[in-house]
């Protein structure tokens, strides 16, 4: 047994060394002639080329768009970089993350955790990316005093974000991330103040108010309590979206420049704009989506405005995308609490769309990953771990780079 570990190795060791004499000598392929050895990593991203499939015959080219794997940065095209997604296995289907574009296996069962400072009517919640911490839009039931805004510390406790007050409407909000390819100052605030078709904006830091920033052209636009998200894609420019609880789809530069993309007549709730995967999201693949809660639909708009429903049986709080190594918070308004998940726990579903729902089934998350199949759309119940705390009423979640004590 130990003579054969030994021949083992030694010939490991010889594998190696004999590639690493091959880098450099002359040999020529599509890699260019001073690149060749099998442990070298021609895109970067970490993973060896022999790892790749470059010396498969053909080459492997997993997404069949030309350039092989080991050329390739994202090689599943499913928009999340080889590098992001690297060699393990987070759906433990067997293939590997870079190479595997759908999570094939079972959501993850959630233990959520409370975080344990209680806050006053929370409704809103999103990542703060310059101070690594998670804002909130509290106090409306108190006439939105002292504050509006509050950053959640690391301790849990509360610090305001900006002085604004005086909010008495329940205030969904959205913040500029360094993704935003319009460049957007990232932590700028956009939110709603109780009055029809109005858009305020708060500076990073919070000093700074425009109050209102944009008022819709029109009347009727209905009030940003339906949702606000700021473009990751790029297919909308980098623009605020809102959607309005009278059904209005708008999008609005950084300049403050509105155009109403599409208009409903019914109350929506929950937002984003979905990459443009379709071998990942199907028909929601670059659309801009959101929930009607009335009537238990998703609606998927395209930039022409065009829109179609969805009938998931899930009426919808909340759209959020799993982003990767982010952990999720949520605001659970029945108790006035943050709920966490460690960004280890939703991995499993990580580049997936998560729907909230208002209404929880006792002993359920009342949350649902939303995956395209390869033939149809499906929302499944994320379960409940039995260890973890309960959810009342979910408002908005988030994924956030923050953390707040228990959740790290
Ligand atoms: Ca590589
Ligand atoms: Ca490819
Ligand atoms: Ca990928
Ligand atoms: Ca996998």
């Amino acid at each position: 047994m130990r003579i054969w570990l030994g021949l083992a190795l030694t010939a490991a060791v010889t594998g190696c060394n004999h590639h690493s004499a091959l880098d450099g000598d002359g040999g020529i392929d599509s890699f260019g002639p001073s690149v060749d050895g099998a442990f070298d990593d021609f895109d970067g991203d970490g993973i060896p080329d022999v790892v790749e499939g470059r010396f498969d015959m053909p080459p492997r080219d997993t997404d069949g768009d030309g350039t092989p794997d080991a050329k390739d940065t994202d090689s599943d095209d499913d928009g999340l970089l080889d590098a992001t997604e690297g060699t393990s296995d987070w759906d433990g289907d067997g293939v590997p993350n870079y190479i595997d574009p759908r999570n094939d296996g079972p959501p993850p069962t959630l233990t959520l955790v409370a975080i344990s400072t209680a806050f006053n009517t929370p409704i809103g919640i999103d990542f703060h990316e310059p101070t690594h911490s998670l804002v909130l839009s509290v106090n409306y039931g108190t006439n939105g005093l002292p504050q509006n805004f509050d950053r959640i510390l690391f301790d849990g406790s509360h610090a305001a974000f900006s002085t604004y007050s005086g909010l008495t409407d329940e205030v969904k909000i959205a913040t500029a991330r360094s993704n935003n390819p319009a460049g957007i100052p990232v932590g700028t605030l956009y939110t709603g103040n109780g009055i029809d078709g109005q858009i305020v904006r708060i500076s990073p830091d919070g000093s700074m108010i425009d109050n209102p920033w944009v008022d819709l052209p029109g009347v009727g636009n209905g009030l940003m309590r339906g949702s606000l998200y700021v473009d990751r894609t790029g297919i909308y420019g980098g623009d605020l979206i809102v959607a309005t609880t009278t059904g209005e789809i708008w999008r609005v530069t950084p300049a403050g420049v509105p155009t109403r993309v599409a208009a409903t007549g019914v109350h929506l709730e929950g937002l984003i704009v979905v990459p443009n995967v379709p071998v990942r999201y199907g028909p929601l693949a670059g659309k801009i989506i959101a929930g009607a809660e009335e009537q238990g639909l998703l609606w998927a708009f395209d930039a022409t405005g065009a829109s179609q429903t969805y009938t998931l049986g899930v009426t919808v709080e909340d759209i959020d995308l799993v982003t990767p190594a982010e952990n999720f918070f949520g605001v659970n308004f029945g108790t006035s609490r943050l709920l966490g998940a460690t960004a280890k726990n939703v991995e499993p579903m990580i580049g997936d769309i998560l729907l909230t729902q208002e209404g929880v089934v006792p002993g359920t998350t009342g949350l649902f990953r939303l995956q395209w199949t390869g033939t149809t759309l499906e929302a499944v119940a994320v379960p409940l771990d039995p260890a973890s705390a309960t959810v009342a009423q979910w408002e908005h979640v988030t994924f956030a780079g923050a953390g707040v004590g228990e959740i790290q």
